[in-house]
C-alpha cells in the first residue's frame, strides 16, 4: 500500500509536468501518438523542431553525459513501442548535434512492426541506419561495413539514405539469421539496475508484475510455435519464425544472468512460450536447484495438464498470462486460437490449483461479434472468476493490423478495410467496417467495469446484464457451464 501511495504521488508529479511543461508527458507511452500508425513523419518532425522543454533538456543532458563517459563511435537505439520513439529521436538529435560522425542505428519492436515501408529521408537526419527484425545478423553486417570490410549494398535488412539521390533504400543481402540457440546470453552490464522506477499504480497482482520491481528478461524460444491466430501479426519475423533452444542452453543463460545481476526473478518475454520447452526447462531448473521465480505468456492449451502445472510451479513459475480473447467458441474458432472455453477453464484451473496466478487477455470488437456474443463472453469470464480459474484479466479492443490475417484477408472475416493514406513512415493499425454495426465502445466500457470489479471479488453473483447501462439480451450460457466443464476433468 505504501508503494501504491508513493506511485500515486509520482502520478501527481507527472500531472504537474504534463500541465506545466509537456502535455505529452507520461512515465510510459510518452508522446505515443507521434509515432504509432502515423503515415507521415510530419508530426514527429514538427515536435523535434520545437524548442527543447525541461524534459527534453534533461534527456539531452543525460545523453551528453553518456557520450562523454563512453566515447562511442556507434550508438544503437532500441524502440519497442510507439511510446519510446520520440525520446529515441531526441537522443539521436542530441548525438548528431554533438558529433555527427557518431553512427546512430534504430531497431526494435516498433521498427519491426511499423516502419517496414519507410520512405521519408528526414528520418536519416537522426539515424544513419534503420534495421528490421532480429538484430544480430544485420548488426554484424553493419559492423563489418563500418570497418570497411563490406559495402553498403551488402548490408542485411537495413534502410539507409542513398548518398546520391537522397532517397531511402532498403538493402537486404539475404544471409541466414543467427540461430536462437547461438544468440548468446543477454547482458545488463553497466546499467544502474537499482535506479529504475518501480511503480504500482494498480493493486491487481498481474499489473504489479508488469511494472513493479525488476525482472530479468529472457525468451524461451524465438517466435510463436502456433502462429495461427488471425488477429496476431503472424506474418512478422518475431512471431512467424519459430526456433527453440535446448533446456541446457536456456538454464545456462539463466545461471549466467543470475550471476551477473544478482537477481533471481525472470520474465519470459515470449508471445507464447512453448509448453514442451517449458517442461524440459522446468525439469532442468529443478535438477540444478536453480532457485529462480519466473512468469510469462502462454497459450491455454491442453498440454498444460495438472501434472505439468505442478512441475512448472516447482521450478519457480509464479504467474502465467494467456489469451482467452473473446470467450466464445464460435469466435475462438474464427480467430483460429486453437482452444475452447471449456479447455481454457480446465487449464487455468490447473494453474491456479498449482498456486500459479493466472491473467487472461480478453478481447472485444472482433469481426462479426454481436451484442449477444459479448454478453455471453462476459458470463463466461464471470464464471471463470467465480470458479477460481483466473484471478486477473483485461479487455482490449480488437485492433486490425496490416500484418495480421484479418488485415491481409478481410473478406474471410466479413469486414472491409478502409483505405489508408500514402504511407511514408509508420504503418500498422487499419480501420475496418463490420456490417454487424455494434457499438463496441459502449459495450467495452461495461466489460472493463465488470472485470475491474470481478478482480476485487465484487458483483460475481450478479446477472451480467447489470453492468450495461442499456438493455442487452440475457446470456445464453448456462449458469453452471464452467463448473460442469471442470467436473469433466480427466
Ligand atoms: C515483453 C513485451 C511487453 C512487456 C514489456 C516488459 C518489459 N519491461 O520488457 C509489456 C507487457 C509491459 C509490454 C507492454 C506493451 N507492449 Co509489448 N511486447 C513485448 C514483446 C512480447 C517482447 C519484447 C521483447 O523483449 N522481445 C525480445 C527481444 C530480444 O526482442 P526485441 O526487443 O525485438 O529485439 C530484437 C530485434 O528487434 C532487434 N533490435 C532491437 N533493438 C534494436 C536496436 C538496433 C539498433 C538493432 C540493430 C536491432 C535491434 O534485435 C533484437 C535481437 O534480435 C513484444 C513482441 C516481441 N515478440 O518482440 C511486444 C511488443 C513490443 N509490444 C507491443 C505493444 C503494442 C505494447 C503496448 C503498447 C501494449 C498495450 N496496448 O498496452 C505496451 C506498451 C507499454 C509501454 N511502456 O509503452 C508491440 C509494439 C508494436 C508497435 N506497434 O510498435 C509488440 C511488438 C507486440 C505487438 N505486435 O503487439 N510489452
Ligand atoms: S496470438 Fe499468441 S498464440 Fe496466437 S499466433 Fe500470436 S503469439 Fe501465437
Amino acid at each position: 500500500r505504501a508503494k501504491h501511495l508513493a506511485t500515486l504521488y509520482l502520478n501527481d508529479l507527472a500531472d504537474v509536468l504534463r500541465d506545466a511543461i509537456d502535455p505529452r508527458f507520461e512515465f510510459v507511452r510518452y508522446a505515443e501518438s507521434l509515432a504509432g500508425s502515423q503515415p507521415t513523419f510530419d508530426p514527429l518532425a514538427d515536435a523535434l523542431a520545437a524548442p527543447l522543454n525541461l524534459v527534453d533538456d534533461t534527456l539531452r543532458d543525460l545523453t551528453l553525459e553518456a557520450l562523454a563517459r563512453h566515447q562511442p563511435t556507434m550508438v544503437l537505439l532500441s524502440v519497442p513501442f510507439p511510446g519510446a520513439v520520440y525520446a529515441a529521436f531526441r537522443i539521436a538529435q542530441a548525438i548528431k548535434a554533438q558529433d555527427p560522425r557518431i553512427i546512430t542505428v534504430l531497431g526494435g519492436g516498433f521498427v519491426n512492426t511499423e516502419l517496414r515501408e519507410l520512405k521519408d529521408p528526414r528520418v536519416f537526419d537522426y539515424f544513419d541506419f534503420v534495421s528490421l527484425d532480429a538484430g544480430e545478423r544485420p548488426l554484424l553486417a553493419l559492423m563489418e561495413h563500418v570497418q570497411g570490410k563490406r559495402s553498403r549494398q551488402r548490408l542485411v535488412r537495413t534502410f539507409l539514405r542513398d548518398g546520391d539521390s537522397g532517397a531511402v533504400r532498403y538493402v537486404n543481402l539475404v544471409e541466414p539469421d543467427v540461430a536462437f540457440a547461438e544468440v548468446g546470453t543477454p547482458t545488463w552490464d553497466g546499467l544502474p539496475l537499482d535506479r529504475y522506477l518501480s511503480l504500482l499504480d494498480m493493486l491487481n497482482p498481474m499489473h504489479r508484475l508488469w511494472s513493479d520491481g525488476r525482472w530479468n528478461k529472457l525468451t524461451v524460444a524465438h517466435g510463436c510455435y502456433w502462429k495461427k491466430c488471425s488477429f496476431c501479426d503472424v506474418s512478422l519475423d518475431y512471431i512467424g519464425r519459430y526456433e527453440g533452444a535446448s533446456a541446457t542452453v536456456l538454464a545456462d543463460r539463466i545461471e549466467a544472468i543470475v550471476q551477473e545481476t544478482g537477481q533471481t526473478g525472470f520474465h519470459f518475454v515470449d508471445e507464447a512460450a512453448p509448453p514442451k520447452s517449458l517442461k524440459a526447462l522446468a525439469t532442468e531448473l529443478i535438477a540444478r536447484n536453480a532457485g529462480i521465480s519466473w512468469w510469462g505468456n502462454i497459450r491455454f492449451e491442453k498440454t498444460f495438464t495438472p501434472e505439468l502445472c505442478e512441475l512448472l510451479a516447482d521450478s519457480g513459475c509464479i504467474a502465467v498470462s494467456g489469451g482467452l480473447e473473446v470467450a466464445s467458441d464460435r469466435l475462438l474458432n474464427l480467430m483460429k486460437k486453437g482452444v475452447s472455453v471449456d479447455q481454457v477453464a480446465r487449464v487455468t484451473r490447473a494453474f491456479t490449483d498449482a498456486g500459479i496466478l493466472v491473467h487472461a487477455y480478453l478481447m472485444y470488437g472482433f469481426p462479426t461479434q454481436t451484442v449477444q456474443d459479448t454478453v455471453d463472453a462476459l458470463e463466461y469470464v464471470r464464471q471463470l472468476f467465480e470458479n477460481g480459474c483466473i484471478q486477473s484479466g483485461f479487455f482490449h479492443r480488437f485492433a486490425c493490423t496490416v500484418h495480421s490475417p484479418v488485415g491481409l484477408n478481410p473478406e474471410e472475416y466479413g469486414v472491409t478495410l478502409r483505405p489508408l493514406p500514402d504511407v511514408t513512415f509508420a504503418k500498422n493499425d487499419i480501420g475496418f467496417d463490420d456490417p454487424t454495426g455494434v457499438d463496441h465502445d459502449a459495450l467495452g466500457r461495461a466489460l472493463k467495469k465488470a472485470i475491474y470489479n470481478y478482480m476485487h471479488g465484487i458483483g460475481l453473483d450478479e446477472d451480467v446484464r447489470s453492468w450495461f447501462p442499456f438493455k442487452v439480451p440475457k446470456t445464453t450460457v448456462g449458469r453452471h457451464r464452467i463448473a460442469k466443464a471442470l467436473s469433466q476433468r480427466g
